[in-house]
C-alpha cells in the first residue's frame, strides 16, 4: 500500500519509522512518503494560510496552496482505490471498521490541516471527482492542533492490518473492536510474570491451564469491562454472537436480548406511584397471553377490566400489602411482579386448597409475573424474581420475616413453570377454580425464604 502524508510539519511524521510501521516500509510493505505543503507555495515566504473569510480568530489554510499540492500527489500514484483522509474535529469517528476499510485501498493520501482548519472547498472539490473517495475524520471529541496525530494514527492502524506486518496474523482476528470472534468487546485485563506483585497475584485461573476455563474467564471480563465502560458498544453487540455464557453476563449487569435486535440495558425497580398508567396497559398486553386457549375472550376483556385497570394498580402501589417490582427499559416497561402480603402473621392464603398445600407463615402471594413477548426467555422474568425474593425476604409480618413465597399458574403452562422452577420455586400441589363457567387447572408452587442452616438467602 502507498500513504502520502502531507503537512507544515513533516518532521512529525518521523515516528513512523519507529517499530512495526518502520519495519513495514524498509520490507517494502508499506510505501510511506511524507510531504511538506510549503513546497506547493509559490510565494518568498511560503504562505500557506490567510484570514478566515467572514472574519473570526486565527488562520485558514488556503485552497490553491492545498489544490497544488494534492492534484501533484493524487497524481503520481497508479490506478486503483485511492482515498483522501481529511483530518477534522467535525469529521466521522474514526472505528477500527472505518480502518479495516481504508485498509482495503491501494493509496491514502493523508491532508494534515493546521490553524483553523483548511478551505472547505478543498474537500468539496475532490469530493465532487470520479476519484479520489474523500474521507472527513475525527479521532475522538477532543480538539487537536492540528491534523498530524490522526495521520500517524491512520497510518499505524492500517499498515498493522497489512498482510505480513504484525507477527501472528491471529492475534488480529482476535482483537477488539474488530469484525473478529472478540469484535465489539474491549479487551480483557493480561498478565506476566512475577505471579504475585505489590501483593496483587495473578487471577488463579490464568494459571490453571484449563484452556476452556481460561478463554470463559477472559470472555466474561471482556464483557463486564465493556459494561461498565462502553455501554454503546453492548448496544452494538451481534446477539447471535452471543452465547449462553455471554447472556448470563449480561443478564448480571442488567442487559438482556429481546426476541429481536440488540442487548438492551433493563433496570428492575419497585414500582412507584406514576407507574400506574403504564403498569395497566402491560398488564392488558400481557395477561391475555398466558391465559389457556378455553378462556374466551369476552372473559379475559372482563378480567383485565375489572382486576388490571389503573385505579387497581394506582391501589396496588400505595398500599403497603403490596408489592411491586417493575423491569424498565428506555421504551418503558416490559415486565412487573405483584405479591400480595398477609395481613398478619398466621393469614392463610385466600384459598382452602392451597393453605394446605403451603403450610409455612406468613405466606406471601407472588399473584403476578408477566414479562413482554419479546423479552421471554431473555432472563428480564427471572431478574423480576430475583429482586421480588430479595425484597420480601426482607420483610416481616408482625416481627416475623416471611417464611414462603406461593404462586399459582396454569398447569399447561410449561415454560412458566420451568422458569419459576429455575428460581427456587417447587411445584407443592394442583389447584381446581372457576372463571365464569370454566374449570381452570393451576399448579401451585412455592419458594421458602427463611434460611435453612448455612441457607445465606436472608
Ligand atoms: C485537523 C486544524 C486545529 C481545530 C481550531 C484547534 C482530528 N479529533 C480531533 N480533534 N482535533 C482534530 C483536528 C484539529 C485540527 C485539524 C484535525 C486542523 N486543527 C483546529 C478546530 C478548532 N483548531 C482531530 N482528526
Amino acid at each position: 500500500m502507498r500513504v502520502d502524508v502531507v503537512s507544515i510539519f513533516p518532521g512529525y511524521l518521523d515516528a513512523l519509522d519507529l517499530s512495526l510501521v518502520g519495519k513495514a516500509r524498509r520490507d517494502g510493505v508499506l510505501d510511506l512518503r511524507v510531504h511538506d505543503l510549503r513546497d506547493w507555495t509559490t510565494d518568498r515566504h511560503r504562505t500557506v494560510d490567510d484570514t478566515p473569510f467572514g472574519g473570526g480568530a486565527g488562520m485558514v489554510m488556503r485552497p490553491d496552496v492545498w489544490g497544488r499540492a494534492l492534484d501533484d500527489v493524487l497524481g503520481e500514484g497508479g490506478s486503483g482505490r485511492t482515498v483522501l483522509v481529511l483530518p477534522t474535529p467535525s469529521g466521522e469517528r474514526l472505528t477500527q471498521r472505518s480502518v479495516e476499510d481504508l485498509a482495503t485501498a491501494d493509496r491514502l493520501v493523508i491532508a494534515c490541516g493546521r490553524y483553523e482548519g483548511i478551505d472547505a472547498r478543498v474537500a468539496d472539490h475532490y469530493a465532487g471527482a470520479e476519484a479520489p473517495e474523500v474521507r472527513e475524520i475525527s479521532l475522538g471529541d477532543y480538539v487537536l492542533n492540528g491534523g498530524e496525530v490522526a495521520a500517524l494514527v491512520v497510518v499505524e492502524a492500517v499498515a498493522r492490518l497489512l498482510p505480513g506486518v504484525v507477527g501472528n496474523p491471529e492475534s488480529l482476528v482476535e482483537e477488539s473492536h474488530g469484525t473478529g470472534s472478540k469484535g465489539g468487546l474491549l479487551e480483557y485485563p493480561v498478565y506476566t510474570k512475577p505471579a504475585e506483585w505489590a501483593g496483587r497475584p495473578v487471577p488463579d485461573v490464568l494459571l490453571s491451564g484449563h484452556h476452556g476455563k481460561v478463554a470463559r474467564w477472559r470472555r466474561d471480563q471482556a464483557l463486564e469491562r465493556t459494561v461498565r465502560r462502553r455501554p454503546d458498544l453492548i448496544e452494538a453487540l451481534e446477539p447471535a454472537e452471543l452465547d449462553r455464557g455471554d447472556r448470563a453476563v449480561l443478564a448480571r449487569h442488567g442487559w438482556f436480548l429481546p426476541a429481536e435486535g440488540a442487548p438492551v440495558r433493563v433496570r428492575v425497580r419497585p414500582g412507584r406511584s406514576g407507574d400506574a398508567d403504564a403498569l395497566a396497559e402491560l398488564a392488558a398486553a400481557t395477561f391475555p397471553l398466558a391465559c389457556p386457549p378455553e378462556l374466551g375472550e369476552a372473559d379475559i376483556a372482563a378480567f383485565v377490566a375489572e382486576n388490571l385497570g389503573a385505579a387497581r394498580f394506582a391501589s396496588y402501589l400505595t398500599d403497603a400489602r403490596y408489592r411491586v417490582q417493575v423491569a424498565e427499559t428506555s421504551g418503558g416497561l416490559v415486565g412487573y411482579t405483584l405479591v400480595v402480603l398477609p395481613s398478619t402473621a398466621e393469614e392463610p392464603p385466600d384459598a382452602e386448597d392451597v393453605a394446605a398445600l403451603v403450610p409455612d407463615r406468613p405466606a406471601a402471594e407472588l399473584s403476578k409475573c408477566y414479562v413482554l413477548p419479546a423479552f421471554q426467555g431473555s432472563g428480564v422474568a427471572g431478574a423480576l424474581l430475583e429482586a421480588v425474593r430479595r425484597e420480601v425476604a426482607a420483610i416481616d409480618v408482625e416481627g416475623r420475616p416471611v417464611a414462603v413465597l406461593w404462586l399459582g399458574t396454569n398447569a399447561a403452562n410449561r415454560r412458566a413453570r420451568a422458569g419459576y422452577g429455575k428460581h427456587g420455586y417447587t411445584t407443592v400441589g394442583p389447584r381446581r377454580f372457576q372463571v365464569g363457567e370454566q374449570p381452570m387447572e393451576d399448579v401451585v408452587m412455592a419458594l421458602g425464604l427463611t434460611a435453612e442452616p448455612g441457607d445465606n438467602r436472608r
